[in-house]
């Protein structure tokens, strides 16, 4: 088990997985198979990159502006919110989006898993023990996993934060089960009755939405290609683009990079947040593919 540059090393698996340092100091996992590349950094079990080798754009959106620093957020990729979504409920003074994102994680085991590379790392902070499994292949798989280490009930927020490359915001619709629920917008408080239409970005989106919504679809008639994401253990997505003010207002982010990305996020959040006994395990799936 690991948490730094130099034991990460022997979890490489020769050209298909292999570590170096960042320039600031994080480590860095990167994969290479006959059917994909991928990228992740140890802090934070934080997968910034995933790109089939069918496809010529990546799958996931990375800020060019991102910060790369111990103990704060990467911009992009699939950050992990957890034990909380957003601000904290009640200190304003801790991180929001919870702590997972910014620790430091630890490897656990890597391995090929037929033409895959499987990563898996851990991390204990009470009353929780977390596991996190990816998977990169021709499609992306991750599992993540939350046991309760404690000897009363425990509560917590979880979301898969993942960030989707586009080739830009006016061509991109959601489709699939999201048509059939209800959501919540974040930016006005407002809750909302199920749409049963495509989900498209024309300003500032910031959407809780409600119910096991199993299959979406990202189209994305730019680069003629449909994003298939697949989720179990799953009952809040947020849908979220920041628009061009919020952009301005983010400094590891573009003021235009709006246009190229946009978040489609599995998890359980609000009232769908998770309670769980003492020794209880929960896990929440994710599937992404393109073909
Ligand atoms: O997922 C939507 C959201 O909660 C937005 O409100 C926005 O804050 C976004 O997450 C990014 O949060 P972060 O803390 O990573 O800047």
């Amino acid at each position: 088990m690991t948490n730094d540059g130099q034991s990460a090393h022997r979890f490489s698996i020769g050209e298909n997985l292999r570590f170096r340092e960042h320039p600031s100091g994080l480590t860095v996992g990167q994969v290479a198979t006959e059917h994909c590349v991928g990228e992740f950094f140890v802090q934070g079990a934080h997968v910034t990159r995933y790109q089939p080798k069918y496809e010529s754009h990546p799958i996931l959106f990375l800020s060019e502006e991102s910060q790369f620093e111990p103990g704060k957020p990467i911009r992009g990729g699939i950050p992990i919110c957890f034990p909380w979504f957003s601000a904290h409920p009640s200190d304003p003074s801790l991180p929001a989006h919870g702590w997972a994102r910014i620790s430091s994680w630890e490897l656990v085991s890597s391995q090929r898993v037929e033409d895959d590379i499987q990563i898996e790392f851990q991390f204990f902070h009470e009353p929780f023990e977390l596991g996190y499994i990816v998977r990169f292949g021709k499609m992306f798989r991750a599992g993540f996993s939350v046991t309760n280490t404690s000897a009363k009930l425990q509560s917590f927020e979880l979301a898969l934060h993942t960030y989707f490359q586009i080739s830009d915001i006016a061509s991109v619709r959601i489709e699939g089960d999201l048509r059939s629920c209800p959501f919540l917008d974040q930016l006005t408080a407002n809750e909302f009755q199920p749409e049963y239409k495509a989900i498209t970005f024309e300003k500032e989106t910031d959407r809780i939405y409600e119910g096991k919504a199993s299959e979406i679809r990202l189209i994305d008639s730019g680069w003629k290609r449909t994003i298939h994401i697949n989720s179990e253990g799953s009952e809040s997505t947020i849908v979220w683009n920041p628009w061009i003010e919020k952009s301005k207002r983010m400094k590891d982010f573009g003021d235009e990079e709006y246009l190229k990305m946009c978040c489609i996020e599995t998890g359980n959040v609000r009232r769908r947040a998770v309670a769980i006994a003492p020794g209880e395990t929960h896990t929440t799936s994710l599937k992404i593919r393109s073909y």
